[in-house]
């Protein structure tokens, strides 16, 4: 008898625990953070490199190893032509990717290899102040 009575007390202990109203409004304030919160993204310049690579074959479409301007997605073409180093109107891949991790070199700004959330933040509001010439 006294076992069983121990057993209901440490379940009603355990009951009131759960439903204690602090533990529900820490919970809602928990979810409520995670909702609006955007966890901090960190990419290597290797990562960095591979996906842009991976781009630039989703772009090729004939599979030419060339990047000409039909192929450049329209809204980004100007900004993206701007990796045509020799100006024929068509980027290369040695083009692209040397352009594009020139791009991240631009945005590591403290240059440990690795860009974060923070240091992109950083670098596009700079080129907003100061728009490309
Ligand atoms: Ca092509
Ligand atoms: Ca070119
Ligand atoms: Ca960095």
């Amino acid at each position: 008898m006294k076992a069983g009575l121990w057993i209901v007390a440490a379940m009603l202990a355990a009951a009131t625990a759960a439903c204690g109203t602090s533990d529900k409004d820490k919970q809602a304030e928990a979810d409520a953070r995670a909702a609006s919160f955007q966890p901090p993204s960190v990419m290597s310049r290797l990562d960095f490199g591979s996906s842009a690579s991976r781009r630039f074959r989703a772009l090729d479409r004939n599979g030419d190893d060339i990047i000409s301007d039909d192929e450049l997605p329209r809204p980004e073409a100007p900004r993206l032509m701007a990796l045509d180093r020799n100006g024929d109107g068509e980027i290369t891949e040695s083009e692209w990717s040397e352009g594009m991790l020139a791009r991240f070199d631009r945005m590591d700004l403290n240059q440990d290899g690795t860009v974060t959330s923070e240091e992109r933040r950083t670098a596009m509001a700079r080129q907003q102040a100061q728009p490309a010439k």
